[in-house]
């Protein structure tokens, strides 16, 4: 395993030598993966280059580049770049440079990639972890309530650290997502970077550690700046996934599957079939186009395949229609006329309508579509 140790520096002149001593500690020499450092510096007006160039005379695992202050977001995308695409990372490992960071869990971060997991995170708010001591209430509450709305906003509510920037990732997620990653900057680009690598499929694993207030240094990240963004972040990213996501896609197909059964029965019921039989068999058609237009594209990325699951699942398929249109939408206007009478039998027609598509898409995804 080929590790590139990432390190965004912007005036971190005290912290630089110091972060790459201590990580030095950290990893000793019996791993059994190859490390290096790239120090992602934007031409710090305190030197901060200078002292890493000091520095890699006598370590020769230490790179850095240089380039113009554009941000947190751009640094860490340019290490990614360098790494991934020159340096040949099999993993990057992103580190804060002012030692908030504690570089004694960053070999407990590869740990958890060796073992299985294609994402790693440092997280202050899972058992083990923590945010300092010495924070007053208001940035305490500040902190938690902001990483809490983020992880329920996206609805990932098992990842609980987003937005600090102590990670370890595979290159899979820096190929997947890096073009539309440009547009990001600060905590935004941490929160898009990981929960975008959730969607590619990455295997989270998170990893406690005491988060330190930087002792030496200014913080160049004003967290009002980014609380807009963040929101934003969120609001599209849901309206994005509900508009693309299974439940759009599921939409379509319903429509596709309405249309053939009504074609169906139109026709059949035309060529002399009387209208209950008409119905059935469009209503089999139907079901049998939504069965695998789902399949091949609502949940593709939950594909069924084997001809014996295919057909399994075909039936369940079937029985959870049946019961859906012959116990909920007929339930629901039997029902509905018997307490309201007649004339409102179209009106519980569509309410019956709504009920099933609400469980068909339960159904689907919870138990046919089940990863
Ligand atoms: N290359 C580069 N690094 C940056 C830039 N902004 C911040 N950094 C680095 O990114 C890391 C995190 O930035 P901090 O300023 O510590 O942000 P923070 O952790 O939210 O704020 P603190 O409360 O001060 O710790 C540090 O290593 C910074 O040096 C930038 O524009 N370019
Ligand atoms: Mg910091």
């Amino acid at each position: 395993m080929n590790v590139v140790v990432v390190i965004p520096t912007y005036n971190e002149r005290e912290n630089i030598r110091v972060l790459l001593t201590k990580l030095a500690d950290a990893f000793g020499t019996k791993q059994t993966y190859t490390i290096s450092y790239l120090v992602v510096d934007d031409t710090s007006p305190d030197g901060t280059a200078t002292v890493v160039k000091a520095y890699q005379k006598t370590h020769k695992n230490v790179y850095l580049i240089s380039g113009k202050k554009e941000g947190l977001g751009k640094a860490i995308l340019r290490g990614m770049t360098e790494a991934f695409e020159h340096m040949h990372a099999d993993v990057v490992l992103q580190i804060d440079a002012d030692l908030s960071h504690d570089p004694s869990v960053a070999p407990r971060l590869l740990e958890a990639i060796e073992k299985g997991a294609t994402f790693a995170v440092g997280s202050r708010y899972i058992p083990g972890g923590a945010i300092p001591e010495n924070w007053g209430l208001i940035r305490k509450i500040y902190s938690i309530v902001g990483n809490n709305i983020v992880r329920f906003g996206l609805w990932h509510p098992n990842v609980r650290d987003w937005t600090g920037g102590y990670r370890a990732y595979t290159r899979h997620f820096y190929d997947t997502t890096h073009r539309e990653m440009e547009q990001y900057s600060g905590y935004v680009f941490q929160i898009a970077f990981l929960h975008k690598s959730i969607h590619h499929g990455a295997i989270v694993r998170e990893i406690p550690f005491h988060f330190t207030d930087r002792l030496y240094g200014h913080s160049k990240i004003a967290p009002a700046e980014y609380i807009f963004n963040i929101y934003r972040y969120i609001a599209l990213a849901r309206i994005e996934e509900f508009i693309h996501g299974s439940f759009g896609k599921f939409l379509v197909v319903g429509g596709i599957g309405f249309v053939l059964n009504a074609g169906i029965l139109v026709l059949l019921h035309k060529a002399h079939m009387s209208a209950t039989y008409a119905n059935l068999v469009g209503a089999a058609v139907a079901i049998f186009s939504n069965y695998n237009l789902n399949n091949l594209w609502t949940f593709r990325h939950k594909k069924i395949s084997g001809a014996g699951q295919y057909v399994t699942k075909l039936l369940h398929f079937y029985a959870t229609s049946a019961f859906g249109v012959i116990v909920i939408q007929t339930g629901t206007i039997a029902l509905g006329v018997r307490l309201f009478g007649d004339r409102w039998y179209f009106d519980f027609f569509l309410l019956g309508t709504a009920f099933i598509m609400v469980w068909n898409y339960v159904i689907y995804s919870k138990v046919i579509w089940k990863k």
